[in-house]
């Protein structure tokens, strides 16, 4: 079966149904000489407990608090909080100008006591303890606030403050951008089909040139519309609108295939491979969501092992512009995850 990418090799745009965006790609440029900004690597050689780490279990926070002798997971209320549950209800505009104060609230979350670890060292059940947090916090928090963010900063590249484990919620009461666009497409999509926009597109990517290893709960792909150079979007395969919503099945093989990905994510370039990566769920509101899809974007800023995609000029004044294919990258993402995992059977076993 020919894909609809097959035979693209001029500079084209692509259209992502799930933002109504479009995106530029010119796969002719990735030869370009560079004599730009090169990232350091960073250091993985860290040690099992570090004692000027805020968020090693036992440490003093910068706000003075200490954190519990922790053994698995911990969450806190970000000492720095960008949003605040008490705000007051405020709302100003004079002619063009408008504001509104934002109520919420903003979670710290360590996925370990090890400060040595990441998402791709954990094993299978420490990574599902992972997902039960995530769930259990959205669903707690949802009870709230509208709009439930769950991210990780992964890598000082991205912007982590810290190596040690960890993750943010955010959750807030208005809707933000991403999730205005999204809500917005899928339910056009949803009344003029009856189907979930992202279910129709699993079924379309599955086991084509932009899967990168989907099991039968999950649908791992490198997204047609792809902006950033090794993005991937995971998706349940079943009908799912919020991460409490997922059953035992679900996390367990969503424990699994994230390991897979962040293992082949950082084997790419032998070197630990930065991302942000969080889910985008249904609004916890009134209103009918029935459109929604749970999933979850990983945007890794890198091109090569320490040059990144800056996402500058054109990408800020015009669109998102790319220079390697989605399906290119596939392939060497494909071969990476596969390099890394049986690497991983075989130390392991
Ligand atoms: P990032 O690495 O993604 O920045 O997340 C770490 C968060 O931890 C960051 O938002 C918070 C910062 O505000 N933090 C605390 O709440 N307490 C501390 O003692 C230091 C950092
Ligand atoms: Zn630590």
């Amino acid at each position: 079966m020919r894909d609809v990418a097959h035979g693209l090799t001029e500079p084209h745009r692509r259209y992502n149904a799930l933002t109504d965006e479009w995106l530029l790609v010119s796969s002719n440029r990735t030869s370009r000489p560079w004599l730009g900004l090169a990232e350091t690597i960073p250091d993985r050689n860290l040690p099992s407990y570090d004692p000027s780490c805020y968020l090693c279990p036992g440490n003093v926070r910068a706000n003075g608090e200490r954190n519990p002798a922790y053994k698995s997971t911990f969450v806190f209320r970000n000492d720095f909080a960008a949003l605040q549950p008490d705000s007051p209800i405020v709302k100003v505009s004079e002619g063009l100008l408008r504001a509104e104060t934002e109520r919420g609230t903003c979670l710290v979350i360590c996925f370990s006591p090890r400060h040595d670890f990441t998402l791709a060292d954990m094993s299978q059940a420490e990574a599902r303890r992972v997902v039960d947090l995530w769930a259990t916090q959205s669903e707690e928090l949802g009870a709230e606030f509208p709009w439930v963010q769950v991210f990780e900063n992964h890598g000082s590249a991205m912007g982590a403050s810290n190596p040690h484990p960890h993750g943010q919620i955010w959750a807030g009461d208005a809707l933000p951008r991403e999730a205005l666009r999204e809500d917005e497409s899928q339910k056009r999509h949803f009344e003029a089909t009856g189907h979930r926009l992202l279910l129709d597109y699993a079924a379309q990517e599955s086991g084509g040139p932009r899967d990168v290893g989907s099991d039968d709960e999950w649908l791992l792909v490198v997204p047609f519309w792809a902006a950033w150079p090794y993005e991937t979007l995971l998706i349940p395969r079943r009908s799912v609108g919020r991460l409490p919503e997922l059953d035992e099945r679900q996390r367990d093989t969503l424990a699994a295939t994230m390991g897979r990905l962040l293992r082949g994510y950082d084997g790419l370039f032998n070197s630990p491979f930065p991302y942000s990566m969080g889910w985008h769920q249904a609004p916890f509101d009134n209103a009918d969501r029935s459109h929604w899809q749970l999933h979850a974007h990983f945007y890794p800023p890198l091109l090569q092992a320490t040059v990144r995609k800056f996402m500058v000029g054109y990408e800020l004044l015009s669109e998102p512009q790319r220079d390697v294919t989605a399906e290119d990258i596939a392939d060497r993402l494909r071969s990476a995850i596969g390099a890394a995992n049986s690497e991983r059977t075989l130390t392991s076993g």
